[in-house]
């Protein structure tokens, strides 16, 4: 019967070079910073229909924005056409995008959200 106590032995790894004899130290070289990630604006754009409190709710709910800053938001969108409700990474600004789209289906608003390269 085998011990099951016991646990698997770790994974083999290959063996170390052996010692060259010449006693050199090897240092490799630092590999090269990391680049930020490029960002994205992710931005609501202004049309006829949506009311006014349901794009506010978005930019609480899905931006993290208060009363006063999505109020804001939303005022500077229906007068300029067009606003940024926050900059991401490209998967989170994607995931934004399309929580909101769904969000404005569900409700039946025509409200538009894109992103862009920031
Ligand atoms: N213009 C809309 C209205 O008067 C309000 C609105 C604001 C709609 C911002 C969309 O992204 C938007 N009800």
């Amino acid at each position: 019967m085998p011990d099951d106590t016991v646990p698997p032995a770790p994974p083999k790894r290959p063996a170390t070079k052996p010692d060259d004899g010449q006693g050199a130290v090897v240092v490799e070289r630092q590999s090269a910073r990391v680049e930020p990630p490029r960002m994205y604006q992710v931005v609501l754009l202004n049309d006829d229909y949506t009311p006014m409190e349901f794009v506010v709710m978005v930019l609480q709910e899905f931006f993290q924005r208060d009363i006063e800053t999505a109020t804001q938001i939303m005022l500077k969108i229906h007068h300029e056409g067009r606003g940024v409700c926050g900059v991401y990474t490209k998967d989170v600004a994607s995931t934004k995008v399309e929580s909101v789209l769904a969000a404005a289906k569900r409700s039946g608003h025509p409200l538009q959200c894109t992103m862009e390269a920031a």
